[in-house]
């Protein structure tokens, strides 16, 4: 009777059960909040018959929450977790009563916002305005996919003001989007008050003045909302939002229109009244006995598992075909679409295609690359919800774009579990005379701060021809950092590549690229060139020098770093900043290894003027000579 999809005909008996489900689900939200004294029942109540709606009538199996094909439904109110919770249980996604028992409950998976390890959620929010976002990446998956599901995105209205809500507006017009729909709860009311006071928005006029279609509905009327979501799903000419008449707190006359209702849960006797009203008998003596109780429903394992990728035939860069790292990341990326035309590849851009090298994608395979404009926000979560379907999906941007600007969105795509492949460009002072405002210098740093990403930081075009196509047959979400000058190709003792022909790259593991055992560098990145012929230098002086490059400084490789102790001074170099980048790794390292070396760190110690690369490595003394100064002074300290 259910969960068919909206287009069947809807009589009498089915919207009676919806609408019972609605109230009983009210009941539950009042339950669960109470017994966890906190929550929010108020936008709950006010989404309720929307959350009923979507879970209990589109197109999903809740005995196979994670089928391919499903409708996706996104709540980005991620507050109203009790709201959907309810609304699932009844569609029947796991037992009522263990989400009414455990709400907020440590180790319980029913948390204050809604997860996606909870059967059912698609997206994990509660950072408003990020969850329409999220809906325009999983439209997109549909169409790249060819599965053709629907996206559904319940928004609340005090989060319209976000600028990234308009950004994602733009796009999902742009790209024709339609069959997108946006589900807006427009109770008037948010934590400080009434939305008109806090922060006016005319929510339909921006939708439609971005070219959306808009409904507008009452949205506590069930037959009159599937009326406007049958409507929206039918139109094919615009992406449509329903714009959903609703009252905060509804059903329960002394919450209905009270802000204080947004967040906090009700008192035994409030309890009581609002029980009654609802004509529902009261359970919190029964639930507080479960909370004790072991819950049996099972977590949903959210991380993104990696796709068949054929990481084609690897390109080999000659002393004399130098390259920057952004050109050989461009050239990889188009083998790697080339190799592998069974797998939808898509390459978003924040209107940066030709300096961050994705042009090339573009003009071969202009049917995956996606041009989102300067919107980088909607691109993070939009790129982060595609990834998770299927879709081999690359955002490549300035390190100041793609890591600094969107730190939260990419917080959350850990969170979710994406698989988001970000190639940072221009990252370090090798930006040059672009100045300060764009020199990232945190891109290690921030990444470190999550918990799953991975990051790369290649040392010269053929590690990062390797880099990037391992990095697409990697699980999880992995950022790929390079700077923006030509490099020299790394050679081995042979006058060889050592990066090239047989070499693979191996995520953890650092290249000894020299041996030695009175000093170890161990360098990173762009400056990694100028590391070994620095070292070059000392060992034609006489010095014994082993050489490292780390390309993955969050995840030193034991083995190697044991070696370099033995060397008993080391010297970290990176064009990143110093306390945040490779030196802090190796810091760390060593103090939890309990060694203890003579160490030194060269790398970014403040924002540095606009100028030539080369200039601007020479002052912070990340150049050929900068390096053997500081080994020089290394070696007159004793070990
Ligand atoms: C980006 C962000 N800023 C601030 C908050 C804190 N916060 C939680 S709910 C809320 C506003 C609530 O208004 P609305 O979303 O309309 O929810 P309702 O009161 O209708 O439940 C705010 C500011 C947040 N969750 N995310």
């Amino acid at each position: 009777m259910f969960h068919e999809g909206f287009a069947r005909p809807f009589d009498t008996d089915t919207a009676n059960e919806l609408r019972k489900r609605a109230r009983i689900g009210r009941g539950a939200i009042l339950t669960a909040t109470s017994l966890a004294a906190s929550g929010h029942p108020g936008g709950s109540f006010s989404s309720m018959e929307i959350y009923t709606l979507l879970f209990s009538c589109a197109r999903l199996d809740p005995k196979e929450p994670q089928w391919d094909a499903r409708d996706r439904i996104v709540v980005s109110h991620g507050h109203t977790s009790p709201g959907v919770y309810a609304a699932l249980s009844s569609a029947g996604y796991f037992d009522r009563d263990e989400f009414v028992a455990h709400f907020r409950q440590a180790g319980s998976l029913f948390e204050g916002h809604v997860e996606r390890s909870v059967p059912g959620v698609e997206w994990s929010t509660g950072n408003l305005g990020q969850g329409l976002s999220a809906g325009v990446g999983f439209a997109l998956g549909a169409r790249m996919t060819g599965l053709g599901w629907h996206t559904f995105v319940a928004m609340s209205d005090g989060e319209q003001h976000k600028g990234q809500v308009a950004e994602a507006r733009r796009l999902a017009v742009k790209e024709d989007l339609v069959d997108l729909t946006v589900l807006v709860d427009l109770n008037g009311i948010q934590i400080s008050g009434s939305t008109d006071d806090v922060m006016p928005v005319d929510v339909a006029r921006d939708f439609a003045a971005d070219g959306w279609r808009v409904i507008e509905v009452d949205g506590h009327d069930i037959d009159a909302l599937y009326a406007a979501i049958v409507e929206a799903q039918s139109d094919k000419s615009a992406p449509v939002a329903v714009i959903a008449d609703t009252v905060i707190g509804k059903g329960v006359s002394f919450m209905e229109g009270k802000p204080e209702f947004h967040g906090r849960g009700l008192n035994a006797d409030e309890y009581a009244a609002a029980m009654a009203e609802l004509d529902l008998e009261p359970e919190l003596e029964r639930a507080s006995k479960m909370r004790s109780h072991r819950i049996s429903t099972m977590a949903v394992d959210h991380r993104t598992p990696e796709l068949p990728v054929d990481p084609g035939t690897p390109r080999t860069y000659t002393a004399q075909n130098k390259s920057d790292n952004r050109s050989a990341w461009g050239k990889a990326l188009v083998d790697l679409a080339d190799a592998n035309p069974d797998i939808p590849i898509a390459v978003l851009d924040c209107d940066l295609a030709v300096s961050v090298k994705t042009d090339g994608f573009r003009d071969s395979h202009p049917e995956g690359f996606i041009q989102c404009g300067v919107g980088e926000h909607n691109v993070a979560t939009a790129g982060g919800a595609l990834s998770t379907c299927g879709v081999l999906t690359f955002w490549s941007d300035f390190g100041v774009f793609g890591c600094d600007e969107v730190y939260n969105q990419q917080r959350l795509n850990d969170i979710n579990g994406a698989a988001l492949k970000v190639a940072l460009t221009h990252c370090g002072i090798d930006v040059g005379e672009d100045g300060k405002t764009h020199q990232a210098l945190d891109y290690v740093g921030a990444f470190r701060q999550f918990f799953g990403w991975k990051a790369i930081v290649p040392a010269d075009p053929n590690q990062t021809d390797r880099a990037v196509r391992a990095m697409a047959m990697m699980q999880g979400n992995v950022a790929i950092a390079m700077g923006r000058s030509k490099l020299p190709v790394i050679l081995g003792q042979n006058g060889r590549p050592i990066f090239g022909e047989d070499y693979e790259f191996e995520y953890g593991r650092i290249d000894g690229v020299r041996e030695g055992d009175e000093i170890c560098v161990l360098a990173m990145g762009t400056p990694s060139g100028a590391a070994v012929e620095a070292a070059d230098r000392m060992r034609a002086g006489g010095v014994s020098v082993c050489v490292g490059i780390v390309s993955s400084p969050l995840h030193l490789d034991d083995v190697f770093m044991r070696k370099a102790t033995r060397a008993c001074r080391i010297l970290t170099v990176e064009d990143h900043n110093v306390h945040t980048g490779l030196g802090a790794s190796v810091a760390e390292w060593l103090a939890l290894n309990g060694e203890a070396v003579r160490f030194t760190r060269i790398g970014v110690e403040s924002y540095q003027p606009s100028g030539e690369a080369s200039d601007l490595a020479s002052r912070t003394g990340m150049d050929v000579d900068g390096i053997e100064r500081a080994m020089l002074k290394l070696m007159g300290e004793n070990c």
